[in-house]
C-alpha cells in the first residue's frame, strides 16, 4: 500500500505581505495545517538550544538561518501534527539552499501541490511591520533589520517565487488590499484546485 504524504502549499511573499494572516484565516476555512517557519525558528530560539544563538543572530541580520535547522523542526512538526494532513509552510524555501535541501531531503516525503505568492508593494510591507513593531517585540521588527529583510527577500526568495512560476505551480495573490479582500481572491483561487 502506498504510504500516505503530508500535502504541502508553501507560502511566500516578502516581510508583512499578510503570510501569517492569512495562514491563520485559511486554517479556519480549510482545515490546514499551518506550519510558520518562522514562528518555528523563534520557538526554538527560546528553548535555549545550542542553535539558539545562531537563529537569533541571523533573524536580527535579516539572514536565512541554514536549511538542516529549520527543515529538521518542520519535519518534526509535521510529524507531530499528522502525516495525513495538509499543511500550509508559510515563510519557506526562501532561497536556493533552502529549496535544494528541502527537495534531497523532503521531495519523496510529501506531495506538493502550489505556493502562495503573496504580491505587496513595499511601501505597504514598510508601514504594516512599523504599525506592527509597536507592540510584536519581535527583534527583526527594527528600521534596520527590516531593510535587511526586504534586501533577502528581494536577492534570495523573489527568484525562488519565480522558479516556481515558471513550472505554473504559483497562485498569485493581490495581498496589497484590506484582509478581507485578500481572503475572498484566496478562497475563489484555492477552490478551484481542492
Ligand atoms: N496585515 C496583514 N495583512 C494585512 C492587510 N491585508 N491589510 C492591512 N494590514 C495587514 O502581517 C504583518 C502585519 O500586517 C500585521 O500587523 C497584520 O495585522 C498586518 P503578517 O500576517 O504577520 O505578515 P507576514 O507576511 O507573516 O510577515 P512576517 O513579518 O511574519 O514575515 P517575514 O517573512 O519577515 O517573517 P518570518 O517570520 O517568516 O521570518 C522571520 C525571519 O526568520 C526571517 O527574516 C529569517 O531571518 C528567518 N527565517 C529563516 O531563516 N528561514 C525560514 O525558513 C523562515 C524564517
Ligand atoms: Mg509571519
Amino acid at each position: 500500500m502506498d504510504q500516505v504524504k503530508p500535502k504541502v502549499f508553501f507560502v511566500l511573499g516578502g516581510p508583512g505581505a499578510g503570510k501569517g494572516t492569512q495562514s491563520a484565516k485559511m486554517v479556519e476555512k480549510y482545515h490546514f495545517v499551518h506550519l510558520s517557519a518562522g514562528d518555528l525558528l523563534r520557538e526554538e530560539r527560546s528553548k535555549k538550544t545550542q542553535n539558539a544563538e545562531l537563529i537569533e543572530e541571523i533573524i536580527k541580520s535579516g539572514q536565512i538561518v541554514p536549511s538542516h535547522i529549520t527543515i529538521s523542526l518542520l519535519e518534526s512538526a509535521m510529524q507531530a501534527k499528522g502525516l495525513d494532513k495538509m499543511f500550509l509552510i508559510d515563510g519557506f524555501p526562501r532561497n536556493q539552499e533552502n529549496f535544494d535541501v528541502w527537495i534531497k531531503l523532503m521531495g519523496d516525503k510529501v506531495e506538493f501541490k502550489k505556493l502562495f505568492y503573496f504580491e505587496c508593494d513595499e511601501e505597504t510591507l514598510k508601514n504594516r511591520i512599523k504599525i506592527r513593531a509597536q507592540e510584536s517585540g519581535r527583534s527583526d521588527d527594527n528600521d534596520e533589520t527590516l531593510v535587511k529583510r526586504l534586501k533577502t527577500y528581494n536577492e534570495s526568495t523573489r527568484p525562488i517565487i519565480q522558479y516556481f512560476d515558471s513550472l505554473s505551480q504559483c497562485i498569485h495573490i493581490k495581498a496589497d488590499k484590506p484582509i478581507d479582500e485578500v481572503f475572498q481572491e484566496i478562497t475563489k483561487k484555492l477552490d478551484e484546485i481542492l
